[in-house]
Parts: structure tokens; C-alpha cells; sequence
């Protein structure tokens, strides 16, 4: 049995899965480069290694570093979190090699999984639903035109090594399909390593939705049912929900079944996630699994009321599943927003700095998975999400309303965030209709917007107005003259002079 854990990552993830450490009274051994030698995960931890610089390559992806760190701790087992080494096949089998548990599934399902070729083959075969394309890697210019003739335009050609956007090309017309080829190519090999890439029929305004599998080592597998993952921007999720607007009780037991035949097709154990594409007429198809415990894990947690991550553990530790796909329910909605340390003022910029002040929202159905104090300086060589807002709700608008609630309460400056860009999703009409897909963004950015400078604007109208009762105020009691200095004493005073435009 696991008594030591080490967690490979950083961040909200890496206090989020020593929460489940602490809850099973398994001790936890945190990693840290330069830039986190403060950092909340290495604050928590009960023991703490410094691995290397700050930037990733250096630190959080030296499978060396982490290996010896662990070994002298003496951990028994190493949790990689998401992103860094999670989905690193080789990182999986030298843990094995070493002796050390690694928290996840089989070096080959993360292998066969991470090449997306040989995940569409092996899916086809397990008679799970693949978008119409290519069976084998593109081996010319001249095999490219012939399968992209036998399925149609428009087309999608893909990096196998790729995953999440990367080396990916549309093609509308026959006389893009070279460049385009080439291109994904040559992105593809500087990204990956790998020019391999495949062809894909183009589905047009799909929903990005996903299962979530659990599995033990005795081929029990289920799923946690689904998330609707289609609010994001430039490949990032923005917002997550479960249930779907659009599911149905018939799809979700027709889309589970084949998520949980994906996982089986290549022995899965361990906690993963199928990805479909889902067009308006609900066909769906397998378009890749994450190998990994995923960012929106949460908002499964909360309406199925599982812990995924003590769930990894038990697996890992080579016991059953304690649950029956039977006794899996979905109770009420949730929805999660993520925030970044990134200004939508200016074209959604990574703003890094030092945290001034927080508050972060409580009370029934909140959750807030993060890791800022106030004094903390949020690093500019990781991810720029910094914490996570998963509300709970009886119903879809109460989930909703809760959402507007916590992100009205909560309060963070010294970094600018996109708390005010999650405000006004919230009170989008697709939004709130449950009437979108992945071009969600892009289709109400105006509105967004707008939406936005029309908050800032009340916002200045109330600070000027109490800036004026302030020197009222003092007007009565200190002599007139003075009015530079009272003015130049209020807090804000920059932010009250440009909305003054003085
Ligand atoms: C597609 C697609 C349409 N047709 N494949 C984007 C990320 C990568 N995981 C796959 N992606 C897509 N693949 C075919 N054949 C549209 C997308 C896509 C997308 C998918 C999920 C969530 C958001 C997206 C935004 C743009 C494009």
C-alpha cells in the first residue's frame, strides 16, 4: 500500500491531489524549481525537494530530477497531475523500471493512446465510431488527394503525435491540400519529433464532449457519465458543465457504453477521458483519449460524488472499484470556470505578477481548487490558469445564477484575471439557453465584450461617486485648499482619473 506519495507537478493540481493524500493518511513529497520555492503546493506538502531552474525543461519535465527525488524521500509512488510528464509513456515505464508506483494507466494504453493513428485504428476495430478519414499515416501528396476524394471536403489533416489543436489544418479547397499537408507536416515534426499525420472528414459546428472512465486492474471498467467541454478559446477550455444542454438519456447510455469499450480496447486501468466531436443530429466520434487526471475533473466529482483522484490511488494500489456502473447517478449540475492570469483587454496576454489581495468566494455548493496567497507572484514559465470555480446546483439556472454569485464575490488584484470574461459568458442568451457548440466564443465575442466595458463603466460610475461624497465630506471639516492632496490620498486615484479622463 502507497504510505508516500510524490506529486510531479505544481500549481492547483499538485494541492489538489495531496488533499486526497492527506484524507487517506498517505504523507506527500512536493517537487519545486526557483520560481516556486513559495509556492502553496510546497507549503502543503509534508516534505519538499528543489529540483532545477525555472523554466519546465529543467525542472518539472527532468523524468531524472523527479526519479532520484523520489527515491531518496523514499515515496512509493509518483502522481504526475496533468500537462508536464502525465501523458509520457516512457516517464510511466521508468517508474516501473525503478520500482515506483506510477499513478496512472499502462505504459502501452499511454503509448497507444498519445498516437493518434494508431488510436483511430484501434478504436475502429473495437467498433467504436470514428470521424470518417483515413486508416493509416499519409504517406504521399498523392495518397492525401485520394483519400480526401473519397471522403469529401471539407478536411481536417492532423499530426499523430499531435493532440489539443497542435499541426492541425483545415482544407476547404483541393488547391489548399499541398500547403497544407506540408505544413501540418513541418509543425508537426518541430513540435513532436513526428511527421506523421492523417485526414479527417470535417465536422462543422460540433460540441466537445467527453466521458470520464475509471478502471481497476482486474478489467472492471465504468464511466462517470459526461462533461460539456465546447466553451473555449484557441484550444483552451473556459468553462465546463455537466450534465450537457444537449444530452439525452438514450445518448448518454449509447456514448458511455462505447467510452467505456475504448478504455477496455486497450486494457485501461486508472482514471481517463474519451473526447467525441458531437454534430447537431448527435452523431459522435471518438476523437481522442486523455490518458491523464483532466483540469475539469471537479464538476464530475460533484454530481456523481466520487473522488477521482483517491479512486487513481486505490486503482494504482491494486485494489477494486467499489462502484458498479449501476450505482452511478448524476445529481443536479455543475459547472467550473477557469481563471487565468490573462488580460482580456489586451488580446488575452499572460499577466503574471505578484498577488496583492484575495478573496475568494464560499458558501453552499462552492469550490475553489487554487493555489494563490496573497504575497505569492504568479509565475510567467507555467500555465497561466490559476484557479478553478466549480459550483453545484439543484438545476442548470441554479448551477448558473451560483456562478454569477462567486464570481461577483470573488476579488483578486496585483494580476489582471479573466474573472470579468467568465462574468459575461455567464450572461450570454447561448449561454444561458444551453444553445452553443465550440464556435461559442468566436460567434458572441462582440457581446462578450461589450459586455464587458459595460460592467467597467459601472464600476467607474460607482467609484466616482464615492470619491465625490469622500470630498464632500472632507469639505465640511478640512479647508478647500487642500484638494489636491485629498485627492492624490484616495486609493484609486489613477483609475479615478482616467475614468475622469482627467
Ligand atoms: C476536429 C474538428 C472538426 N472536425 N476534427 C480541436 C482540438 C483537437 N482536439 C481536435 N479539434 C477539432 N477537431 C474534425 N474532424 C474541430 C476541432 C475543434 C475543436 C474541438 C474540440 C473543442 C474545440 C474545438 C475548436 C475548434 C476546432
Amino acid at each position: 500500500m502507497i504510505k508516500k506519495l510524490l506529486v510531479a507537478n505544481r500549481g492547483e493540481i499538485a494541492v489538489r491531489v495531496m488533499r486526497s493524500c492527506k484524507e487517506m493518511g498517505i504523507k506527500t513529497v512536493a517537487v519545486y524549481s526557483d520560481a516556486d520555492r513559495k509556492a502553496k503546493h510546497v507549503r502543503y506538502a509534508d516534505e519538499a525537494y528543489y529540483i532545477g531552474a525555472s523554466p519546465s525543461s529543467e525542472s518539472y519535465l527532468r523524468k531524472d530530477k523527479i526519479i532520484e527525488v523520489a527515491k531518496k524521500s523514499g515515496a512509493d509512488a509518483i502522481h504526475p497531475g496533468y500537462g508536464f510528464l502525465s501523458e509520457n509513456g516512457d516517464f510511466a515505464q521508468l517508474c516501473e523500471d525503478e520500482g515506483i508506483i506510477f499513478i496512472g494507466p499502462s505504459p502501452y494504453a499511454i503509448h497507444t493512446m498519445g498516437d493518434k493513428i494508431t488510436a483511430r485504428q484501434t478504436m475502429m476495430e473495437a467498433g467504436v465510431p470514428v470521424v470518417p478519414g483515413s486508416k493509416e499515416k499519409i504517406s504521399s501528396e498523392k495518397r492525401a488527394m485520394e483519400v480526401i476524394r473519397q471522403i469529401g471536403l471539407p478536411v481536417m489533416i492532423k499530426a499523430s503525435a499531435g493532440g489539443g489543436g497542435k499541426g492541425m489544418r483545415m482544407v476547404k479547397e483541393e488547391s489548399e491540400v499541398i500547403s497544407a499537408l506540408r505544413g501540418a507536416r513541418s509543425e508537426a515534426k518541430s513540435a513532436f519529433g513526428d511527421d506523421a499525420v492523417y485526414v479527417e472528414k470535417y465536422i462543422s459546428s460540433p460540441h466537445h464532449i467527453e466521458f470520464q472512465i475509471l478502471a481497476d486492474k482486474f478489467g472492471n471498467t465504468i464511466h462517470l457519465c459526461e462533461r460539456e467541454c465546447s466553451v473555449q478559446r484557441r484550444h483552451q477550455k473556459v468553462v465546463e458543465e455537466t450534465p450537457s444542454p444537449l444530452m439525452t438519456a438514450e445518448l448518454r447510455e449509447k456514448m458511455g457504453r462505447d467510452a467505456v469499450a475504448a478504455a477496455k480496447a486497450v486494457n485501461y486501468y486508472g482514471a481517463g477521458t474519451i473526447e467525441f466531436l458531437v454534430d447537431d443530429d448527435l452523431n459522435y466520434y471518438f476523437l481522442e483519449m486523455n490518458t491523464r487526471l483532466q483540469v475539469e475533473h471537479p464538476i464530475t466529482e460533484r454530481v456523481v460524488g466520487v473522488d477521482i483522484v483517491r479512486e487513481q490511488i486505490n486503482i494504482a494500489n491494486g485494489l477494486p472499484l467499489t462502484y458498479a456502473q449501476d450505482k452511478i447517478r448524476q445529481r443536479g449540475h455543475s459547472i467550473e470556470c477557469r481563471i487565468y492570469a490573462e488580460d482580456p483587454e489586451n488580446n488575452f496576454m499572460p499577466s503574471p505578477g505578484i498577488i496583492k489581495e484575495i478573496v475568494e468566494p464560499l458558501g453552499l455548493g462552492v469550490r475553489t481548487d487554487g493555489y494563490m496567497y496573497e504575497g505569492f507572484e504568479i509565475p510567467i514559465f507555467y500555465d497561466p490558469m490559476i484557479s478553478k470555480l466549480i459550483v453545484w446546483g439543484e438545476t442548470r439556472m441554479e448551477a448558473i445564477m451560483r456562478m454569477r454569485r462567486v464570481l461577483d464575490e470573488y476579488k483578486i488584484s496585483g494580476v489582471k484575471t479573466s474573472l470579468s470574461f467568465l462574468r459575461s459568458i455567464m450572461e450570454t442568451p447561448d449561454f444561458v439557453e444551453g444553445n452553443y457548440n465550440t464556435h461559442f466564443i468566436e460567434k458572441n465575442f462582440d457581446f462578450l465584450m461589450s459586455k464587458r466595458n459595460c460592467d467597467k463603466h459601472c464600476e467607474d460610475i460607482a467609484m466616482i461617486a464615492a470619491f465625490v461624497e469622500y470630498l464632500s465630506k472632507l469639505e465640511k471639516t478640512q479647508p478647500t485648499t487642500q484638494f489636491d492632496v485629498y485627492f492624490n490620498k484616495w486609493k484609486d486615484v489613477g483609475r479615478i482619473k482616467a475614468a475622469m479622463r482627467i
